[in-house]
């Protein structure tokens, strides 16, 4: 099928099905063109729990799609590519995390969105990399299990140095292995440009540019900056709103290595199939949903 044909099926099928397309920022541009809303994973998901559909198509990785199913119980959440995951939320695992949380039973433990459902339920609080300073702020022991991600976990015990933050050994595989030679390679070619990064980044990365948040804070910045040359280091996919955004500026990916092989795997044929076939749903234990519940609003009441 062409292209525009298979939009046109889509949209059909979207409005056959009373279905919401919401896609992930580090989608592939056709994915995101198709989409009715464009957004982070928690956006995404608080979007979904207020929108009058029955079902749910979420571009994106497994864990958002949970997420989404967390907050919207009584919808259809669907997830066009069932293999798309996260190697980062992979690298806890429930058992894992009941193990150390025996090591360290005054902590408070903070997981990133970037987890399971499963690892959302050993948690006491979550946090995305948009709100991971305010919410360890926020906490009231001072020894804080930070999981899975070490960098961010990091970077958030820079800003909070007044907390003991016991970090996990997880890393994003397409964040991480951005290196500092990159960052001189393009200062020597864009000496104008600011560099905006996520704090998936390692720590020398982050310490080496202008400004670190979430992708929607890089998305933001760059809107609000009156600065014309911008090198992103983060999952490319963002370029796509970057650039409809701000036809006006430049954007540069910090590094080619930032292609998150996941999120590439949902096309417009994923998101026909899914629609047509009803596949896949993400379906959860009720006893885990509401427990990954708990940990999902008590970081809602706090931000
Ligand atoms: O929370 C998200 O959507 C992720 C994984 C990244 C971000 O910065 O938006
Ligand atoms: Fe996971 Fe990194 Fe891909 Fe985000 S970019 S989904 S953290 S592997």
């Amino acid at each position: 099928m062409k292209k525009d044909e298979m939009i046109k099926e889509i949209l059909e099928l979207k409005k056959k099905r009373n279905a919401v397309i919401v896609a992930h920022n580090y989608q592939v541009d056709d994915v995101q063109e198709v989409a009715d809303v464009i957004g982070d994973s928690l956006a995404l998901s608080k979007y979904c729990a207020g929108v009058d559909k029955d079902v749910i198509v979420f571009c994106g990785v497994h864990f958002m799609a949970e997420s989404a199913k967390i907050l919207s119980p009584d919808k259809t959440v669907l997830l066009p590519e069932i293999d798309a995951g996260c190697p980062m939320a992979d690298m806890v695992t429930k058992e894992a995390l009941i193990e150390e949380k025996k090591k360290h039973p005054n902590a408070t433990v903070v997981c990133y969105i970037n987890s399971s459902a499963e690892v959302k339920s050993e948690c006491d609080i979550c946090c995305t990399s948009s709100n991971a300073i305010d919410i360890v702020r926020a906490v009231k022991s001072k020894d804080i299990l930070f999981v899975p991600d070490q960098n961010l976990g990091s970077y958030v015990s820079k800003m909070v140095p007044e907390k003991n933050i016991i970090l996990w050994n997880g890393y994003c595989v397409t964040h991480h292995r951005v290196k500092s030679d990159e960052i001189d390679r393009v200062k020597e070619l864009h000496p104008n440009a600011e560099i905006l990064v996520h704090p998936e980044c390692q720590p020398n990365i982050v310490d080496a540019a202008d400004f670190a948040g979430s992708t929607k804070q890089i998305i933001d910045y760059a809107a609000k900056s009156p600065n014309k040359d911008f090198i992103i280091g983060t999952e490319m996919g963002v370029l796509f709103k970057l650039k409809k955004d701000n036809p006006d500026k430049n954007f540069y990916l910090l590094s080619q290595g930032l292609v998150c092989p996941n999120m590439k795997k949902t096309s417009l044929s994923s998101i026909y199939n899914a629609l047509n076939e009803m596949k896949y749903e993400i379906n959860l234990d009720e006893n885990i949903r509401l427990k990954a519940k708990k940990s999902l609003d008590n970081m809602l009441e706090l931000s």
